[in-house]
């Protein structure tokens, strides 16, 4: 497309990378064999880093990925680690013209296997602070919660980052910038997270929650109303909703789209049913991002050519995108302006 040039140059924000999403199939292995950390003999997908590639190109649901996903958790050990995985997505972007990120990661799935937050925290802020000094993008950090284990391991892993003083909101200097909630969706709804979002409500969080990426419009809805998300992850099935429509539209809440993960974990069959045509006409506001690049198969500067290739957007179309992709950003004025 001719406007390929013109969405290279565009300045971009990205608001849906899960950090671990962002390992690639060559750093997994590398890591395996530096941390000893044995990867299952009895899946033939983990033989080659080709193979691995082949069996990403192949998932066939998000509970299918999310499998993989969190294999791929089991090499990440250090504060080095996290580093080296932070900077290099955080170089790709910036090659792309992404300005500013907000990057989500999972702490409980972490947690479990003994890795501490702050040693999460410590490599992305080394590679954060390397690559605003190097390469002029800015990022910030958000911890997502995770629907597939119970309830009551979301509420002590938040109740820990709060008790040290993680958040942003909380005075100290803390680096976590919000407050998400991904992992399966299906017979998880929002209810269920509905008081630990209130808590963090309280202590001046912000709040953005995954909602409609294979659940109902249901799930967005009870996303504003029982979590006051300010921003919803994906939401493609609010389109199955027209008074949820108008209603995101009048809110000004942001849609963190990601098409071609949309298309990889087939919630569609084809990028063109994202319903990008009815958020434009709607007015509903929304970001275009990659979710999981090293898994999917696209980063950021994929996803908005293969948007384009799908949609033939106006330049004054993405002018708007990338205006909105800003306006939602959660950096404050002062940075928003000088992307702008
Ligand atoms: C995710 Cl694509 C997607 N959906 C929900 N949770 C996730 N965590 C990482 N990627
Ligand atoms: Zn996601």
């Amino acid at each position: 497309s001719p406007l390929h040039s013109l969405l290279v140059a565009l300045p971009k924000c990205e608001h849906h990378m899960h950090l671990e999403g962002s390992l690639s199939p060559e750093l997994l292995f590398r890591l395996a064999a530096k941390n000893s950390i044995s990867l299952p003999q009895s899946d033939p997908a983990f033989e080659s880093v080709e193979s691995l590639y082949a069996r990403y190109a192949a998932f066939t649901s998000l509970d299918d990925f999310l499998g993989y996903y969190y294999i791929g958790f089991s090499v990440l050990l250090t504060q080095s680690d996290f580093e080296e995985l932070s900077y290099t997505y955080l170089s790709r972007a910036a090659s792309s013209n992404v300005r500013h990120t907000e990057v989500f990661f999972d702490p409980q799935a972490h947690l479990s296997r003994g890795v501490a937050v702050s040693t999460i925290i410590g490599g992305f802020q080394a590679a954060s602070q390397r690559a605003e000094t190097e390469l002029g993008i800015s990022s910030l950090l958000i911890p997502c919660l995770l629907r597939h284990l119970p309830v009551e391991n979301s509420a002590a892993c938040f109740g820990e980052m709060l008790s040290a003083n993680l958040f942003s909101s909380q005075g100290s200097g803390g680096v976590l910038a919000g407050l998400g909630l991904c992992s399966t969706e299906i017979a998880k709804p929002p209810s269920v997270w509905k008081d630990i979002f209130a808590l963090a409500e309280a202590n001046g969080i912000r709040r953005t929650s995954h909602a409609g990426e294979e659940g109902p419009a249901e799930y967005v809805a009870k996303a504003l109303d029982d979590l006051h998300a300010m921003r919803i992850d994906h939401g493609v099935h609010a389109a199955d909703d027209e008074g949820l429509l108008e209603k995101l539209a009048v809110q000004k809440i942001m849609l963190t789209v990601c098409p071609v993960s949309n298309v990889r974990l087939r919630g569609v069959d084809d990028i063109k049913e994202v319903p990008i045509r009815r958020f434009l006409e709607k007015g509903v506001r929304f970001s275009l991002n990659s979710d999981d690049p090293a898994y999917f198969g696209a980063y950021i500067q994929e996803v908005y050519c293969q948007t384009e290739d799908a949609f033939g957007l106006s330049v004054d179309e993405w002018g708007m995108i990338a205006r909105n992709a800003v306006e939602g950003s959660w950096c404050d004025d002062t940075r928003k302006g000088e992307i702008l």
